[in-house]
Formats: structure tokens, sequence, C-alpha cells
């Protein structure tokens, strides 16, 4: 099969341990099974099927590299392995699994309190609850230093008033994580959480919060008109004087390192996982290279498509034998945002350089929803803009190289 070919040309599998390879294999189940047989109609309807939550949970994917809690506990490898498979079956699948397992439930996770972390995550892990992450606004998501929503102390609890935009899931939520500034001179000690006795005069810091999405004020909109991951929802959310509970406040988070440590979770998921669009768009490129007969022979018998085929899997590859070191750095504890950022820049620019050469190669029908191509191409316009952009994983790249701040 094409599968078996492109495999066979590094022979990466060899360097997965049992375990890794059995989380992988039961992801690829999970999407033929439950993704392959309707992402395309899902994808023209603009559907999210949300039963997916459950099942993606009673598979135990979601906030699998998780520990404790109900999570599965399982590598970084098994993790992008399985960030990998997902996006194989459509990006906006794997998104779900990221905003659920890498930015909200890991929020919790790293931020907030053992009872916080009981209340919500075995119920979060199984896909009962959904989460979301609202942080990015709308005047612009690369500058999250910027942002205008604020959280007022009032009384024992805190009001939350602003707008986000582009954030996932969040109409079909049942919780948001919403990133603030804490202002009036409310700030508290991240070491002493909630304590309004622990103000500090001065500045804002930025906090976390956990908002159930019924609490009066909190309304989320689906952004129409996508022409990329309509397999998936995003919305603009509005808070209006959000009234929430002392303990609402993630206390482990003060400061934007609180949700960029969780967009570093994301981030080398998608590192995985945008190489899992391109794998889909290889595989229905090759078969059609060697089934699709012009000119007397098949396509894939003449050199210039040789030639693509042997350049696009170069660089999946290579992407791929990046993303295993970077999970290995990463179970080691050595994984900077430097190297993230590179990974995420290599894997989505070339994913889509993949998905656009394997069009070239399926012709007229490559336009078609037939086959995945132009699904994937569309949708990685997405990821290659979400969770950090080209240009900024760019300038912390150029930042670790030259030691100058170039934003
Ligand atoms: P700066 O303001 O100087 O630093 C703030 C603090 O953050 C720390 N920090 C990090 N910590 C951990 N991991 C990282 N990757 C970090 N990057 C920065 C930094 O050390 C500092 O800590 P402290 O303790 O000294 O206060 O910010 P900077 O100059 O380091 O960063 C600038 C820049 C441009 C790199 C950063 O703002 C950035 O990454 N911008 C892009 C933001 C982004 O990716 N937005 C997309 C969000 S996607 C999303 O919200 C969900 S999409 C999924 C969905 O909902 O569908």
């Amino acid at each position: 099969t094409a599968a078996a070919r492109i495999d066979e040309l590094l022979a990466i599998d060899a360097l997965l341990t049992d375990e890794e390879r059995g989380w992988r294999d039961k992801a690829r189940a999970f999407v033929r099974e439950h993704v392959l047989p309707t992402i395309a109609d899902d994808y023209e309807q603009a559907r999210f099927r949300v039963e997916l939550a459950h099942e993606l949970g009673d598979g135990g994917f979601l906030g699998m590299h998780l520990s404790g809690f109900g999570c599965a506990g399982a590598g970084a490898v098994a993790y992008g392995l399985v960030c990998h498979e997902l996006e194989f079956g459509d990006s906006g699948l794997r998104t779900f699994a990221s905003v659920q397992g890498s930015l909200a439930m890991s929020a919790i996770r790293k931020h907030g309190s053992d009872e916080q972390r009981w209340k919500w995550l075995p119920s979060m892990a199984a896909g009962e609850t959904i989460g979301c992450f609202a942080l990015t606004e709308p005047q612009g998501g690369s500058d999250p230093a910027a942002m205008t929503t604020t959280a007022r102390r009032d009384g024992d609890g805190w009001v939350l008033d602003g707008r986000k935009r582009w954030i996932g899931l969040a109409s079909l939520a049942d919780v948001a994580i919403v990133w603030a500034k804490a202002v009036d001179g409310s700030e508290t000690d991240a070491s002493e959480p909630g304590t309004s006795d622990a103000a500090a005069a001065g500045g804002s810091a930025v906090r976390g919060f956990i908002v159930p999405t019924s609490t009066p004020g909190f309304t989320a909109t689906p952004i129409p008109g996508k022409l990329s991951m309509r397999a998936s929802v995003q919305c603009d959310v509005v808070l209006d004087g959000v009234r929430l509970p002392d303990d609402a406040l993630l206390p482990g988070a003060s400061g934007l390192s609180g949700p960029f440590s969780c967009l570093n979770e994301a981030r080398y998921g998608i590192v995985w996982g945008a190489l899992g669009a391109a794998r889909a768009c290889l595989e229905a490129a090759l078969d059609r290279a060697v089934s699709r007969e012009v000119f007397g022979r098949p396509i894939g018998g003449y050199q210039l498509t040789q030639a693509k085929l042997a350049d696009l899997v170069v660089e999946y590859q290579k992407g791929m034998l990046l993303a295993l070191h970077l999970g290995r750095l990463k179970e080691a504890g050595r994984l900077t945002p430097a190297q993230i950022s590179t990974g995420k820049l290599n894997s989505v620019r070339e994913a889509l350089r993949i998905a656009h050469e394997c069009r070239t190669i399926l012709g007229g029908d490559g336009i078609t929803a037939e086959f995945p191509v132009m699904r994937h191409a569309a949708n990685l316009e997405s990821v290659r803009t979400y969770e950090g952009t080209d240009e900024i994983h760019q300038l912390v790249i150029g930042r670790a190289l030259t030691g100058l701040n170039a934003f």
C-alpha cells in the first residue's frame, strides 16, 4: 500500500516503543471507524459531531499526556503520534483534542488546586465535560500582553468583562479557561491562592479563571463563513459582568507564562499533527500516481511525478524525525519554547507545501471532496495561524539565535 511504502523509506517505526505503537494504532483505528466515513460530509455541512468528545474520551485520548486525575499519563511521543493520527482524519478533530487536553485540561492540571483538578479533570478526560481556552482577543492574537479583558475583585469573588475571539468549541463547551488582567489593585499572590489579603498594589497581572459557560454574562457565538476548519467550531465570546466565586481563580498562574505554558503543549501537538494531515495527502497522491494512467502509463511512471513524490516524502520524513527528536527532549524535560517553535514552524509550513503539491498530482479531481487534499490544505491555513503564526515562531527562533528581541 501507499502507507507501507512511505513508512518503509526511513523505518521510523523502529524508533518507537511497543507502547507508543499501541497508542498510534489505537488512534488510527479510531479515525478509520469514527471519522473517515463521515468527515467529507461533516466538512461540507460545517458540522462538528459532538459525540466525538465521548468517543475520544472512551479511547483515553483526552489529556492522555497528563498524569493523575483520570488521565493516562502517556509519554510525549505517544501523545504526538495520537495527534498525528487524529489530524490524518481532520485538523478540526486534532484541534478538539488539543483544546481539551493541551489547553483547558493542562491549564487546570498545571495551575489549578487539587480541589479544582478533582472537580474537573476526570470528567474532561472522559469527554463528559467539554472545555475551551479563552486567551485570544478580537484586536489580534499575536500579542496576548495587550489583552483588555479584566477581572475585578468584588467582595469575595471576581467579575470578568471583555471580548475573546477564535475560541475553539466555546459554544459547545461546559467550561472555559478565561485569561484576564486583574485590575483595581486586586492582584493576588500566586502562592496564596485567591486571598484578597494578598492584593498587591499597582500593575496588573494576567490571571486564569475556570468559568462554567452557564454563568450569566458568558455568551459564545460561532464565527460564520469559515472556509477552513469547517468540521470544527470557533467562536466569539462576550464576558459581560461574569460574576465568579473566589475559587474560580487558578492559583498557580500569575502572568503570561500561565497561558504560554499551555500553548507550549498545544504547539507541541501540532508539530506531529500537521504532518498527519500531510500524510493523508501523500497517501492519496501516491495511490493515484500508481493507478491513474495518462499518455498510456501511470502518472507515477513519469520522472516529474516521481521527483515531486520523492521531495514530498523526504520533507515528511524529515519532519517526523524532528517531531520524534522534540518528543524525546520533552520526555527528558529539556524541550525549550524555541525548539517547539522550530517544530511548529517546520511541520505546518511543509505540510501546506505537501498538500498543495499533492493536489497537482491528483489533477482536477484533487479539488473535489472525493479526496481529502483540499480539505487538509484549507485546514492547514488555520493551523499555520493559530498557536503562533509562522512569523511569531520565526521571531522566537530569531531571538534565540541573536539574543535580540525583534517583536
Ligand atoms: P513577554 O510578554 O516578554 O513574556 C511574558 C511571560 O511569558 C513567558 N513566556 C513563556 N513561558 C512559557 N512558554 C513560552 N513559550 C513563553 N513565551 C513567553 C516569558 O518568559 C514571560 O514570563 P515572566 O515570568 O518573565 O513574566 O512575552 P515574550 O516576548 O516572551 O513573547 C512574545 C511572543 C510574541 C512570543 C508571545 O506573545 C507569543 O507567543 N505570541 C503568540 C501568541 C499565540 O500563540 N496566540 C495564539 C493563541 S491560540 C489560542 O488561544 C487557542 S487556539 C485553539 C482554539 O481555541 O481553537
